[in-house]
């Protein structure tokens, strides 16, 4: 297997407030980048915006400002708000940057020249929120089929790319490497409606649009500007510097400044990269996390873009479901949405990541409530883990003056919960590389549960009580604060502040208990002092 992992998020739309259904998918990507970076994979994170287009422009007119000064602000917005949810990301990429620009218009020329992008007339029904044409059959009652408000006649010159020639590769891919596109639903909706669809044929796609001033303009015909999503999707290798080299910037570095904030049109990104080799994550394997809406275009229209240059594709498009306030997705533009601030100042930033990582089937829709919100940090944080954290050093003082002891080797009796020790990180593998990020976390705190089963069957208040069980007493805490460390170690990658607080726990805990090699039971030095701390999660009313 490749060691290179590169994954993506969408990049998001600054026309709107941010909300939790933007964290939803960028904390589940920041956990899968964090556990891949512990398991010592060369992993590099994407996020950004999107930040051309129709829909921009509009707001900005409506709020009075230059579609550049919106989206500066939104997106220092976004990637501030990224920063306080703790996002590891390699870079906030950014389709407004100089070098993203110049590698689109270079890209746009090359299809020209292959022929793969053609000029023609279109006439048809368009929707503006979404930027998409569709066709009378697809849009019935002249409604847009996605965001389901009305349509409006458009007729117009404009380039178009021959994706209908894709068709037949398209569905081999999907044959051919079922993984490519999950869940495997998404995949029956994608071939249903688009590749096998019984109504109609799958179409060219009308690739740029006149008259359209915030955009990127075809480089030869200065009337049009390329159709945003053409502009976005390949924001994934111009942000590698992909085409670098191609469309002249005169080496095969990222065009940009490597700061780490999202202010002016800088990327952020993380200084220990060796950014001379970006280009070759997309040799890697490559992933891209969408929620469902967005499947079509990254499954259908990137991939057949791809082919169209002869580029490698992506390993894996994963569409997640919605977070749905009532029956309706959440969404900025419909204004039913929850604000990522408010419940990162009410519960704090591991508690708002938790939700988002635990309480969804990840694939599937669900519908958001704080009350639910509250359940979660209840069940899993407060009663689960805070309690076996709090309980178990409470314990380690009162029978061991605050030291870790272990007087006599474990018992027989033990083997089984040492064996689930053991296995959490295996599992927790397991179930990330199948993309069930919800149950990756539920081996977590089913770990925790174990842990105090296993207190309640040992008694240590019993053993306590006689001087001849001090040394079964001090197994039994060992087994525990053993426990602890190596949920500590796997937390790193879901909720790495409280991976920290369960570590401060014991003092100077060596760097090497930390790492996922140090996953197992039994090297937790004896005559390490435990300490006294904060409750993680307090329950909330
Ligand atoms: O589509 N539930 O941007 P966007 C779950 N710019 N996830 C949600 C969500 C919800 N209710 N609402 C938003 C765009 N998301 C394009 C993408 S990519 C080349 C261009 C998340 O601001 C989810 O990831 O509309 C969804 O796909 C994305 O935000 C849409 O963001």
């Amino acid at each position: 297997m490749t060691n290179k992992f590169y994954i993506t998020t969408p990049i998001y739309y600054p026309s709107g407030d941010w909300h939790i259904g933007h964290c939803y998918t960028t904390v589940n990507c920041d956990a899968l980048a964090r556990f891949y970076r512990l398991k010592g994979r060369d992993v590099f994170f994407l996020t950004g915006t999107d930040e051309h287009g129709l829909k921009i422009e509009t707001v900005a007119k409506a709020e009075g400002v230059t579609p550049k000064d919106l989206v500066d602000k939104r997106a220092k917005g976004l990637s501030e708000l990224f920063t306080r949810l703790n996002i590891s990301n390699d870079i906030f990429w950014r389709t407004t940057d100089k070098a993203h620009k110049r590698q689109v218009e270079y890209i746009f020329t090359k299809l020209f020249d292959r022929g793969e992008i053609y000029k023609d007339k279109y006439e048809g029904l368009y929707c503006v929120p979404c930027e998409s044409y569709w066709t009378e059959r697809q849009a019935e009652n002249k409604v847009c089929p996605d965001c389901k408000r009305e349509l409006s006649e458009k007729s117009e010159e404009a380039y178009f790319f021959r994706l209908s020639k894709y068709k037949e590769r398209l569905l081999d891919l999907y044959k051919a490497r079922p993984e490519f596109l999950q869940p495997m639903t998404r995949q029956k909706e994608m071939v249903g409606n688009y590749l096998k669809a019984e109504t109609e044929d799958l179409r060219d796609l009308c690739v740029s649009r006149a008259g359209l001033e915030w955009g990127i303009r075809v480089p030869f015909d200065k009337e049009q500007t390329i159709y945003v999503w053409i502009d976005a999707l390949f924001n994934y290798m111009t942000a590698l510097g992909y085409f670098e080299c191609e469309a002249g910037a005169g080496d095969n570095s990222v065009g940009v400044q490597r700061d780490n904030s999202a202010s002016d049109n800088a990327a952020s990104a993380t200084a220990s990269k060796d950014f001379t080799n970006l280009k070759r994550f997309w040799s890697g394997e490559v992933v891209h996390m969408v929620a469902k809406e967005i499947v079509r275009f990254h499954a259908i229209i990137w991939p057949a873009m791809l082919m169209a240059l002869d580029l490698p594709l992506p390993k894996r498009v994963f569409g997640h479901g919605w977070l749905l306030m009532g029956d309706d997705k959440m969404s900025k533009s419909k204004g039913n949405v929850a604000c990522p601030d408010y419940l990162i100042g009410q519960y704090g930033v591991d508690a708002v990541r938790h939700f988002l990582l635990a309480e969804y089937t990840f694939g599937s829709d669900g519908a958001y409530t704080e009350e639910r919100l509250i359940k979660r940090i209840n069940t899993d944080l407060a009663n689960n883990l805070g309690n076996l954290v709090s309980r178990t050093f409470a314990m380690a003082k009162q029978y061991f003056g605050g030291k870790v002891e272990k007087l006599e080797k474990e018992k027989a009796a033990d083997k089984a919960f040492i064996k689930e020790i053991n296995g959490l990180l295996g599992a927790v593998e397991t179930r990330l590389s199948a993309m069930e990020i919800d149950k990756a976390v539920s081996e977590i705190t089913q770990l925790g549960d174990k842990a105090a089963k296993y207190i309640d069957d040992n008694k240590p208040w019993v053993l306590a009580k006689d001087q001849k069980t001090k040394g079964r007493l001090s197994v039994v805490l060992y087994n525990v604060l053993e426990c602890i460390r190596v949920v500590g170690v796997l937390l790193q990658a879901f909720l790495p502040q409280t991976a920290d607080k369960i570590f401060a726990r014991f003092d100077n805990l060596p760097d090497n208990l930390k790492t996922f090699g140090s996953a197992k039971y039994g090297l937790l030095p004896v005559g390490i002092a435990t300490l006294e701390g904060d409750t993680l999660f307090a329950r909330i009313k």
